[in-house]
């Protein structure tokens, strides 16, 4: 089967599961129409990448309160994914492999980090690594998704984003996305 990941993942892979929190979830501060129906197709990603012994990073969306991009201080969203806060938490249903590394975000008092590579010091982690090669999915596609995709090509790497794992908070922000990364060179299968 072509959309088998065991197909897909080789060594010097790794696997990006973006910011799958329960905030962008239905029933979450900053939701996502349906937003957890991407957690089954991540979590064959997430079983294949261990059961292949390929890395496993998962972003997280970590606001201290009052955050610059609140509403509140003139930004563009409602108050979301609060540090220790249980809107900030993994999804429940997704299933992270042990040994899965956090990469911690939006912590920054004076501006956001949309992208998993803004000043977290992934790029040279995942170079470390031997990782030439990423593979992402998760939430929001129009937002960090799409940041870190973008982020990715410009620190390069070859950017996969694995079909049917993300969603986006607007229909018009997933088609300029798309757009978007395709033209930086992200893989984005025809359906995905
Ligand atoms: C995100 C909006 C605000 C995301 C984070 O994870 O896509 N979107 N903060
Ligand atoms: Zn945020």
């Amino acid at each position: 089967m072509t959309n088998d990941p065991h197909n897909h993942l080789q060594a010097g892979d790794a696997l990006l599961v973006i910011d799958v929190q329960n905030d962008f979830c239905p029933g979450g501060a900053l939701a996502i129409e349906d937003g957890d129906t991407v957690i089954p197709e991540l979590n064959r990603w997430l079983e294949a990448a261990a059961a292949l012994d390929i890395p496993v990073y998962a972003s997280r969306d970590w606001h201290p309160a009052g955050h610059a991009s609140f509403a509140e201080r003139g930004g563009p969203w409602p108050p979301h994914c609060l540090q220790d806060s249980p809107g900030a938490r993994f999804h429940a249903d997704l299933a992270l492999p042990t040994g899965t590394i956090k990469v911690t975000k939006g912590v920054r008092f004076d501006q956001d980090q949309y992208s998993a590579f803004d000043q977290t010091g992934l790029a040279d982690e995942l170079r470390h690594r031997g990782v030439t090669r990423i593979w992402l999915g998760g939430l929001a596609l129009d937002v960090c998704v799409a940041a870190t995709a973008l982020d990715g090509r410009k620190e390069g790497f070859d950017v996969h984003l694995i079909p049917y794992a993300s969603l986006p908070i607007s229909p018009q922000g997933g088609t300029e996305a798309r757009a978007k990364m395709k033209e930086a060179g992200v893989e984005i299968a025809e359906h995905g």
